[in-house]
């Protein structure tokens, strides 16, 4: 490998869900270009901006390639290098006497860094073994998840080259141009052969102002224009009677529902005018095929979950299903048979089935660390082992998460190929490859390939793989489960449930063969019902939700901190602040890469005209945002791509590349969704001053 020449079959490790297939040119052991694989389906070819800068990120001046232990202050960011023995040997010094008093003291944080199922979801195993808190990873998809899973059954639906020939395309909390470039295609394709693209968006994003249409809610309302919608359809005998007799439950509880949110109510809570509402819903009723292609911004707010089954709804009520070019697509990644049990080995847990240790929800990660611990919360935390994830950036309420962090009691250790505001607060820092430097295999959440990737290089310095560094530290700690010390060729053997139909005809090694499988799903899944609900139907009415004692039909709920909430707060702080993904970046990777970062140059802050002159806010001017929880400083950019009352900040920064060293989540709440316990980024109240 050290002299390899020639081109590697990679897969982009990020959170996006177009899983794109890489190829690596490696010249005498060296990653020279990363390009999209033409004949991967999905990708065409094609990569994003950041990721086309791949090798500049792996081979960046400031990757970490020494193990490093903390010497400065808490948070303080300095270390001194120390061999791979005496880290291993620490890991398991410190990790050792709690795991034998208080195993739920020690708690693994981890995100989508790598989507790698070896890289990420096996790693679990190692914690379950010492009976470590689980982790509740709900900081960006929860809410929709249940959403989908209450209505469909699970994270299922169309097929994304489908959206090629639809005649109709909602985008729907969602700005593809930025976070899923290959969907953007299809739907520019579609729009050649006559569709019509609508955005539904609070924003005028870099989509929205492409698309034919943009309508500008108010964040957190999209429930209440999807009820709306349905009252019309419903109303106007837009429905196709046939498909929800044979393939829906619940339907007059739905319209029940839906009737007490006509359009003029809607209007009123969504901020947009009626005749939007109507011409919106009978738009989407009269079109065939119609698609929605719903994402994730839409269910950052308290209603998320209600608002996702209430979109969800559409396409069954008017039978959009029928056609493989109608329906909607929030995430794919259900029809994958993946065997988590295998991969992250549940089973190792002290008690399991009928034990478990406890959960700590990623999303209030800041309150998780604070609190002393007592009879309800069990032990307080003491050791916290982060990889895949850089949680003082991106988690919410971060005045919290630092006073959390920066305990000295408590001792963490960070896994890492950079030295990020997390890593910061390390007392044991570990380098970790990058997906170039190891191997692994993937599903995807946006298409339905499996895919194998390959070591391309050597790692750099003395990086490790995550499962290599947990098996070094099982080692050091005499562990003797034999699961802890499974290479990760043999991790990934398991990875997938090769029984289920979705995979008929394929297997590992053909997998390993061919690099990528296309699961077998029809083209329009949907078409004949067939959802894996309870009913086996899409459901409007769901049982189970009634058996957990919540609505059993979707409803509008206002965000937390709206006036309906909370009139007060409201008055204090008039603002709806959004944070949505920057282009450049990937969450908070790729925003220490100086040619992604440079032509942005700083953090901003988007102000409608309206809200900037009423604060006596010019363009380019230094503006300090902030609500009760903190506050951060921006240059405003006073332009009506934001609509009146809504600011803007494309996050997510790295608060040590700031001016003042803080990012948007200074502001935002740990308050958690409706449904799935989610992150609520998107349900913030602010006020904007001049610096
Ligand atoms: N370049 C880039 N790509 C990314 C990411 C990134 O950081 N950068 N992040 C990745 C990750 S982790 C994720 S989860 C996905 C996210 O992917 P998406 O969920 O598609 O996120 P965005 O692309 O930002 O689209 C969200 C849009 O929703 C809008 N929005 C905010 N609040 C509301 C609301 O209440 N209602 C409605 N209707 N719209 C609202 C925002 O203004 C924004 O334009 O993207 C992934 N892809
Ligand atoms: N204000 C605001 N905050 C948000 C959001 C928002 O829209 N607004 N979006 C939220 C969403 S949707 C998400 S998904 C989260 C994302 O939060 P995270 O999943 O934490 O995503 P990143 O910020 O990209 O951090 C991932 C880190 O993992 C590291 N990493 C990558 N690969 C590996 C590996 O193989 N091994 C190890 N050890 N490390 C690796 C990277 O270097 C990077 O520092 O942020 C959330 N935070
Ligand atoms: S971030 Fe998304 S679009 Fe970019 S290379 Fe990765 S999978 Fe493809
Ligand atoms: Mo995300």
């Amino acid at each position: 490998m050290k002299h390899f020449t020639g081109v590697v079959s990679a897969v982009c490790p990020h959170d996006c869900p177009d899983t794109c297939s890489l190829r690596v040119s490696v010249e005498d052991g060296k990653a020279i270009k990363v390009s999209g694989n033409p004949d991967h389906p999905p990708t065409n070819g094609v990569l994003c901006t950041k990721v086309s800068r791949y090798t500049e990120r792996t081979y960046h001046r400031d990757r970490l390639t020494q193990p490093m232990r903390r010497v400065g202050a808490k948070g303080e960011g300095r270390f001194e290098p120390i061999s791979w023995d005496e880290a291993l040997k620490l890991a398991a010094e410190r990790l050792a006497p709690i795991a034998a008093r208080a195993p739920e003291a020690i708690l693994p944080y981890s995100y989508a860094g790598t989507m790698g199922l070896v890289q990420a979801e096996s790693v679990a195993r190692f914690f379950h073994k010492l009976g470590a808190s689980l982790l509740d990873r709900t900081i960006c998809a929860s809410a929709g998840a249940a959403g989908l899973k209450y209505t469909y059954g699970a994270s299922v639906g169309m097929h994304v080259e489908q959206f090629e020939n639809s005649k109709l395309i909602l985008i729907w909390g969602s700005n593809p141009i930025v976070s899923s470039v290959h969907f953007w295609t299809r739907a520019q394709e579609a729009r050649r052969r006559g569709a019509k693209l609508i955005a539904i968006d609070p924003y005028r994003s870099l989509t929205a102002e492409k698309c034919d249409q943009h309508i500008a809610l108010k964040p957190g309302t999209d429930g209440a224009l999807a009820l709306a919608m349905i009252h019309v359809l419903t109303q106007e005998q837009l429905i196709d009677a046939d498909y929800i007799a044979r393939y829906t439950v619940g339907f007059d509880e739905l319209r029940a529902r839906a009737a007490l949110y006509d359009p003029a109510r809607a209007a009123a809570i969504c901020g947009i005018p009626e005749d939007v509402i109507v011409a919106l819903a009978r738009e989407y009723g009269t079109t065939k095929p119609a698609a929605i292609r719903l994402n994730y911004g839409m269910q950052r707010s308290r209603g998320g979950g209600n608002a996702v089954r209430a979109v969800a709804c559409l396409p069954s009520l008017t039978g959009a299903w029928r056609d493989p070019a109608g329906g909607l697509l929030l995430s794919s990644s259900g029809f994958i048979p993946v065997d988590s049990v295998s991969l992250a080995r549940p089973d190792l847990m002290p008690g399991w089935p009928s034990r478990q240790p406890r959960t700590i929800n990623m999303s209030a990660i800041g309150d998780a660390l604070c609190h002393p611990g007592d009879d309800t919360f069990g032990p307080k935390v003491e050791a916290l082992i982060v990889y895949n994830s850089n949680p003082v950036a991106v988690a919410p309420d971060s005045v919290r998460v630092a006073q959390g962090f920066v305990r000295e009691d408590l001792f963490t250790i960070v896994l890492e190929h950079f030295q990020t505001d997390t890593a910061d607060y390390a007392d044991l820092l570990l380098p970790a490859t990058t997906q170039l430097e190891h191997f692994d295999v993937h599903k995807a959440y946006g298409h339905t390939y499996l895919m194998v990737n390959r070591q391309a290089i050597e790692p750099i310095g003395e990086a490790r793989p995550n499962t290599e560094i947990f098996r070094g530290i099982a080692r050091a700690m005499g562990l003797d489960e034999p699961a802890l010390y499974e290479t990760d060729e043999q991790i990934a053997e398991s990875a997938f449930d090769w029984t289920h139909p979705a995979l008929r005809g394929g297997s590992h090694e053909k997998l390993m063969h061919d690099g990528w499988i296309k699961a077998r799903i029809p083209d329009a899944p949907f078409a004949e019902g067939g959802f894996p609900t309870p009913s086996g139907k899409c459901e409007f009415f769901s049982k189970r939700l009634l058996a957990e004692g919540l609505d059993p039909v979707p409803d509008y709920l206002a965000p937390h901190e709206s006036s309906e909430r909370d009139p007060l707060l409201a008055e204090r702080y008039p603002l709806a602040m959004i944070s949505p993904p920057a282009r450049n970046f990937l969450n908070s990777s790729f925003v220490n890469v100086d040619s992604l970062r440079s032509p942005i140059g700083e953090p901003r802050l988007d102000i409608h005209p309206h809200d900037a002159a009423y604060r006596q806010i010019a363009d380019g001017q230094r503006v300090r945002v902030f609500n009760d929880r903190g506050s951060l400083e921006l240059t405003a950019r006073v332009t009506d791509r934001a609509r009146e009352g809504v600011v803007v900040g494309l996050s997510i920064w790295w608060k040590k590349l700031a001016a003042d060293r803080r990012n948007t989540n200074q502001l935002t709440a740990q308050a958690l969704t409706d449904l799935g316990r989610a992150a609520t980024f998107y349900d913030c109240l602010v006020d904007v001053a001049a610096a």
